[in-house]
């Protein structure tokens, strides 16, 4: 086991800053991503943001400038994704590199950067040793080990993976590490070694409604690359040729679509997991209709994809879809219904999945997907499913409330198989997410639920690049369970989004605060609105009641102002296109609520100073963009559920409305 370094690595990462820097200057453009993030006038950076948090970082000597030239060294069979980022980091960082593979002669450079797998390159595992870096013999796959530093008057970086995922990850990390410095980006000197908690990290787009463009689907790839995700589940409820019409092939110019997407998957080490349910109508015990599901999977085997599920959520089974099953299998039950799956389940594993040999094993979504008790349905799972195939599981409800260790232990027990959790947030398809996007961090999963869970694929919105917040913060948990850190992942995601700017970051705060309840089945959300919103007029209702009412106006006015202000910072200062046209009718929404705040703040003050005439101005300011902000609807065909745009509802309305009965004497509803 690899020593584990339980110091507090964001402490770390101050004092790597701290350490022998000289007064910053000047700021360089900052390596990005491969998303189409990419924003301006960012601030200087003086502390590296490592996200997700590595598993253990040491400081290591001062660390250096970089310099103008550096030589690349790579084994000849280094991951080309990984040399191709390292090389746009260091293009954007200014630097000119010179190729050099394994068996050339050492360069003159000033700087040597060795990039690849120490057993498969000695030159790697040299530089490692002349680093004094240990490098742990049992580093789990996708694991790195990322040293820099200066020995013999001679600058070194190794990027030293485990396996290609590995690689390429060194190089994710080495981008967020540089900082800003006078002439030259730093290269701070640290030691980090890390892997990821859990095995399988990304998404499923399994959501009802508009499934996602083509283009925010490329977007997301690049995005998980940034974010150490790697797992891309393509199961969207409303593409006929996943669900409704899952025996039909896909037309070609679909599945030259698909194909691009494969090879972006692959481009940031992404398993493009191929996903069809044919729970609707499928006759399991028709022959043809298993030819119909091969073909399905073998055309899209022959685009690349080497992932495959079956999810057979939300169908019936209390019914056959043919006479033929009632004869194989017996009356509808769940038990029957069961026994078919399975049948189905482990043909496909052994004559398509084991027969190619170079396909991960099969995944599944049970119909019985949700919840902790036993059931002769999931008993029979657990007994007849083929041991190698993956189940997917969504919690105690189909959106529980939290998940804790023991249940995900107890799971575990119940089908008998790896683990995989279906978390059904961002997701906002059902009836009470109506009118909102959900972008809270992600909270109440305990540390450590790897133990138990093979990993965690999250649900998004139809809103893809808005998903990008809570998803940047799932990537963080499932990366790091133990050291994540719910706060400073929501911030990360927002510096992410804002490419370091201060005021943009502030920005996208009070916003996502204004968009954080995450609603569950039922009256009550996991997660609540607008906490930060909430503490501040608690506050201020606690010193205006106590008298201090000029006091509790001015405390609360500059994070009002910030509200009102935050959709021109973001939309100023966030460069990501996608992002802006997800958010657009929240952040007009947000601009009217904001105003009104505001102005509820001013009526009051004219209200303590006795001006009524300005009082009764002022009302009929915040009603009318009340009403306006009470115009905006949810953009048309995206959700599956639709409705008025709500933004700090419960809170920022409540507010108001409690503003405007201190100053009038009839009291008007405006609430959500
Ligand atoms: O959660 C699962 C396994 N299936 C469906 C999803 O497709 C849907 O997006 C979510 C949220 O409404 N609920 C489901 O039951």
């Amino acid at each position: 086991m690899m020593d584990r370094n339980y110091q507090d690595r964001r402490e770390v990462l101050k004092m790597i800053a701290a350490s022998g820097m000289l007064p910053l200057t000047q700021g360089l453009a900052r390596a990005r991503s491969n998303s189409s993030t990419q924003s301006q006038g960012r601030d200087q950076k003086t502390t590296p943001h490592l996200s997700p948090v590595p598993q253990s970082i040491e400081k290591q000597g001062q660390g250096f400038p970089l310099p103008a030239t550096a030589a690349l060294i790579s084994g000849e069979s280094t991951d080309t994704n990984a040399i191709r980022e390292l090389e746009e980091t260091l293009r954007s960082a200014d630097v000119r590199v010179q190729q050099e593979k394994s068996s050339s002669n050492q360069s003159g450079s000033p700087l040597s950067i060795y990039v690849g797998i120490p057993a498969e390159s000695p030159r790697v595992s040299d530089a490692l040793g002349q680093l004094d870096a240990s490098y742990p013999e049992d580093l789990q796959s996708e694991g790195y080990v990322l040293a820099t530093g200066q020995t013999d008057g001679k600058k070194r970086i190794v990027l030293a993976g485990s396996d290609e995922p590995g690689t390429f990850y060194a190089t994710q990390t080495f981008k967020q590490l540089l900082i800003d410095h006078q002439e030259r980006p730093w290269v701070p000197g640290v030691m980090i070694r890390d892997h990821p908690s859990m095995t399988r990290r990304g998404t499923i787009e399994g959501f009802y409604g508009s499934p996602w463009s083509h283009e925010e689907r490329l977007d997301q790839l690049g995005f998980y690359g940034d974010v150490k995700m790697n797992t891309y589940v393509y199961a969207p409820k409303d593409d006929p040729y996943h669900r409704e019409q899952w025996r039909e092939p896909y037309p070609s110019d679909r599945l030259s679509k698909i194909g691009e997407l494969v090879e972006k998957a692959d481009r940031n080490h992404v398993d493009f997991v191929f996903a069809l349910s044919p729970g609707t109508s499928i006759c399991y015990s028709s022959e043809s209709d298993y030819q119909a599901l091969l073909s399905k999977f073998e055309s899209l085997y022959d685009l690349g994809v080497r992932a495959f599920s079956i999810p057979l959520d939300d169908i019936d089974y209390t019914e056959w879809n043919c006479e033929a099953d009632q004869q194989e299998y017996g009356p509808p039950s769940p038990e029957t219904a069961a026994n078919a799956q399975v049948d189905l389940l482990n043909r496909v594993q052994r004559d398509f999945i084991e027969a190619h040999g170079d396909i991960e094993p099969l995944q599944t979504v049970p119909t019985e997907y949700s919840g902790l008790e036993r059931s002769s349905y999931k008993t029979i799972l657990e007994e007849d499913l083929a041991d190698e195939i993956t189940v997917m599981w969504t919690g105690t409800a189909v959106v529980p409330p939290e998940i804790t260790r023991e249940e995900a232990e107890q799971v575990h027990d119940l089908f008998g198989h790896d683990i995989v959790l279906w978390d059904n947030y961002p997701v906002n398809d059902f009836s009470q997410t109506a009118g909102r996007l959900l972008l809270a961090p992600y909270r109440k999963r305990e540390p450590n639920l790897s133990e138990h869970l093979a990993g965690i694929v999250s649900n998004p919105m139809n809103q893809a690049a808005a998903s990008k917040v809570a998803l940047f913060t799932i990537a963080d948990y499932t990366w790091n369970d133990i050291d994540y850190d719910s706060e400073q992942s929501w911030h990360e995601a927002a510096r992410y989004l804002a490419d370091d700017n201060e005021e943009t970051v502030q920005g996208l705060m009070a916003f996502f605060d204004l968009n954080h309840l995450a609603p569950r089945f039922g009256p009550d959300p996991w997660q609540p609105q607008a906490p930060i919103l909430s503490e501040k007029i608690a506050e201020f209702w606690t010193t205006y009641d106590g008298g201090e009412k000029g006091t509790a106006i001015n405390n609360l006015l500059p994070y009002a102002r910030l509200i009102a202000r935050s959709p021109q910072l973001i939309e100023n200062g966030v460069d990501d296109t996608l992002f802006i046209r997800d958010a657009d009718r929240w952040l007009e929404a947000t601009d009217l609520w904001g105003d009104a705040l505001v102005t509820s703040l001013q009526m009051l003050a004219a209200h303590i100073e006795g001006d009524d005439e300005r009082v009764q101005k002022l009302r009929n300011q915040i009603t009318d963009r009340v009403d306006q902000a009470q115009q905006i609807h949810s953009p048309p065909g995206e959700n599956r559920v639709e409705g008025v745009v709500k933004i700090g509802d419960g809170v920022l309305d409540v507010f108001i409305e409690e503003t405007l009965n201190q100053t009038g004497a009839s009291s008007i509803d405006i609430t959500h």
